[in-house]
């Protein structure tokens, strides 16, 4: 196994993107659960996101969404996050919102439900150019209730001529990721239910649009990491929305519900040149933080990827050819093993102090006024949108 000096050079690469929406108020479809010193605008949720990066150096841009995180004056957020120490990341679009998109957007049948979604999107197009944001990012709730509501393959040509028109307005240096999710809000069928359909789609558009990979959107017991070997493969991953789930789209924290399965997910990702500076693949988090604290349920979830990644980066790659070639099983699988049972916790503390960071960021900011600043001075705090 590789000792953890020899990763560590690796492990300084991981930039895990936070979404903005992670900082605001949000519940179930039962209940919003208002929490104290929460943001009362989209300043102070980059503000927040900072404070997750200050203390872990693993959370350099925020994903914004539009229109919950509409302002006048993109340029002067971008200035705010560059004072802060961060960079604006991916751009959200929303078509689920609207009265108008009930029977959906990108896909409706309708021209002039289309041509409003399709608006919107250039709209996103335009933001990016001012926060200097790489990715735009689309999920769609488009889809039907109900066996025959709809013409699922009209639905599927209307969707493929709106992504056309969004995709000649993507910039040079800007992307295009095409989300997909099994299901909900529709529960019979979704219009971009899985990543063939996403594939597809984006491969038809051209080399500047990818498929986003969010963990929480699959059947249970899907081999997620066979999806993001394949899609890195076929050069088309384009970012992850990670988060843990027990059951359908929990938003919770990554890490928290299947530790195996985010180092399963990881070692493909290393294996498939999918990390690192430069590996085109973006690491967002798409997580809601409903009844714990936002900002160290972030500093939780970044930890959590970055204690499995260096698990994964320790996976003794020799060893495991070896036995491959030899078709050694129980020997695979124990050098897998090995890696995934390797506590790194005190390593990474050391290595964190080593390059001037907490040891341990939750203590820290538990340690912190930042909280109770938060509390005393915002007063009002709005609610994130909802929290998808
Ligand atoms: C919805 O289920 C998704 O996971 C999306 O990524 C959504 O766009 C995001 O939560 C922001 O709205
Ligand atoms: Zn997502
Ligand atoms: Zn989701």
């Amino acid at each position: 196994m590789p000792s953890f000096d020899q990763i560590t050079d690796a492990l300084a690469q991981q930039a895990i993107e936070l979404p903005s929406w992670a900082f605001g108020n949000s519940g179930t479809r039962f209940r919003v659960f208002p929490q104290a010193g929460v943001p009362r605008d989209p300043f102070e949720k980059v503000a927040d996101a900072a404070e997750v990066h200050r203390l872990t150096g693993l959370a350099p841009k925020v994903a914004l969404h539009i229109p919950w995180d509409l302002v006048d004056d993109f340029a002067a957020l971008r200035r705010h996050a560059e004072d802060h120490g961060v960079a604006l990341g991916t751009i959200n679009s929303n078509t689920f919102q609207d009265e108008a998109y009930k029977l959906g957007s990108l896909a409706h049948r309708d021209a002039a439900v289309r041509r409003k979604a399709i608006d919107h999107h250039l709209r996103c197009i335009e933001i990016m150019g001012e926060t200097g944001s790489q990715d735009l990012k689309i999920w769609l709730a488009d889809g039907t209730n109900y066996p025959g509501q709809d013409d699922m393959r009209a639905r599927q040509d209307h969707l493929s001529e709106s992504l056309t028109e969004i995709y000649a307005a993507i910039g040079e240096g800007q992307r295009l990721v095409l989300e997909y999710k099994i299901f909900e809000p529709a529960f019979y069928h979704t219009d971009v239910p899985d990543w063939g359909t996403s594939y597809a789609q984006v491969t038809a558009l051209g080399d500047k649009a990818f498929v986003c990979l969010d963990t929480g959107h699959h059947a249970p017991s899907t081999n997620i990491e066979f999806i993001v070997m394949q899609l890195l493969r076929l050069g088309k991953l384009g970012s992850f929305d990670f988060n843990s789930r027990f059951y359908a789209d929990d938003d919770l924290i990554v890490g928290a519900a299947d530790p195996f399965q985010l180092f399963r997910i990881l070692v493909e990702v290393i294996r498939g040149g999918g990390y690192g500076t430069g590996s085109g693949v973006a690491f967002m988090l798409d997580q809601c933080h409903n009844i714990e604290k936002k900002i160290p349920g972030q500093i939780r979830s970044v930890l959590n990827v970055q204690e499995m990644t260096a698990r994964a980066l320790l996976l003794d790659r020799k060893a495991l050819d070896a036995a491959q070639r030899d078709g050694d099983v129980l020997t695979a699988n124990g050098v897998f093993m090995d890696a995934f049972s390797t506590d790194v916790r005190p390593a990474l503390a050391e290595w964190r102090e080593s390059r001037g960071l907490p040891a341990d960021p939750m203590a820290a900011y538990a340690a912190s006024d930042y909280q109770s600043r938060i509390e005393a001075d915002r007063v009002g705090g709005d609610q994130a949108g909802w929290g998808a």
